[in-house]
């Protein structure tokens, strides 16, 4: 713990330093992009999309493709990767493929993440006889250097969703420490006042508690973090009428993403009547908006058993930590799944 401290206080020395240095690289590549970009920056530019990556543990909780269902419908964003983390990475990347390609998004390049182990989880059936190699997109073999070519790349700042352990964003800021003045971290990590199921108790948080060490890397990096923690993503389920939407959707997204939560479901009956929690949806929802979330600026830190506490001397981020409606955030969702894919 003392450790966490000390790093926190370490970085919180350069971070003024840090955030002049992001601002003059900001206006710098607006410049540039404004002057004599390319077609595609141009593109993106007129467009006003977000660039993001998604960094995603899809294949354990069904929530994260959910996450992946918002994302692809979502056109305030341009998905520029979505990468598979925390091993069983060839399942995963085969889920993601196999998502892309169900919502006509093969343009879209998918990542192998660390740790190419065979391994599979509770939503195979659904990948089974997918092969990765018939995936019309760009495959990267290397998840984490797609992660810094991507950031490394964009002539505009991007924003890098993680919504699981983060092993690969970890091991992409030792390859290349660059990507941290490149882009921004948005996560859903940690437990800050409450814990699981709106618990009065902090949990150690799952993202945090399986890799502590790869989350202390990242939250300690010297970019601008946001984080939705259990206080707020660990509220989130759709019930009722909402549910139903979803269930009965005659879209191909939304009927593949109920496919898969069917096939992960153990309790059958639950799939048919209500969702399991959403935590990782909101991470999605925070990286173009916060208007429907209470944001607190807070020193995190991490201690090495994978609790978030609070702590004015470790690096400050925003933290989603309370709703200001979650209803319309439950709204959004529902909208989003059921509504059309966004265009690249
Ligand atoms: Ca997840």
């Amino acid at each position: 713990m003392k450790k966490a401290a000390t790093q926190a206080t370490l970085w919180s020395i350069p971070i003024q330093t840090v955030v002049t240095t992001l601002a003059v690289w900001c206006a710098c590549t607006y410049a540039t992009v404004g002057e004599s970009a390319s077609g595609t920056a141009k593109e993106a530019e007129a467009s006003g999309k977000i660039p993001v990556i998604l960094d995603t543990d899809i294949g354990d909780d069904i929530d994260d493709t959910w996450a992946l269902a918002m994302l692809l419908k979502s056109p305030e964003v341009d998905i520029k990767l979505v990468v598979g983390d925390q091993g069983k990475s060839l399942y995963r990347a085969r889920l993601i493929a196999k998502f892309l390609e169900t919502a006509g998004r093969t343009d879209v390049p998918v990542g192998i993440g660390l740790d190419p182990k065979s391994g599979d989880g509770p939503q195979s059936d659904w990948v089974k006889g997918y092969d990765l190699e018939s995936y019309p997109g760009k495959v990267h073999q290397d998840g984490v250097k797609a992660i810094i070519d991507t950031i490394m790349k964009s002539p505009r700042p991007v924003t890098l969703i993680a919504i699981g352990p983060v092993p690969n964003v970890a091991a992409a800021l030792r390859r290349e420490p660059r990507i941290s003045k490149r882009a921004r971290f948005v996560g859903m990590h940690g437990s800050v006042r409450l814990g699981y199921g709106g618990s009065k108790k902090v949990s150690a948080e799952y993202n945090v508690r399986a890799d502590a060490k790869s989350c202390q890397k990242v939250f300690t990096a010297p970019w601008d973090i946001t984080i939705t923690p259990l206080d707020t993503c660990g509220l989130v389920h759709l019930r009722g009428e909402k549910y139903k939407a979803v269930r009965d959707s005659k879209d191909p997204v939304a009927a593949a993403l109920i496919e898969n939560y069917r096939i992960w479901s153990k309790n059958k009956k639950q799939a048919e009547s209500r969702s399991s929690t959403l935590f990782d949806t909101v991470a999605v929802y925070l990286a173009f908006s916060e208007k429907l979330l209470l944001m607190e600026k807070l020193g995190i830190r991490v201690t090495d058993d994978g609790y978030t506490v609070i702590d004015p001397a470790a690096k400050t981020m925003s933290v989603a930590t309370s709703w200001k409606d979650m209803a319309a955030f439950e709204d959004l969702l529902v909208r989003r799944v059921t509504g059309p894919t966004a265009k690249p």
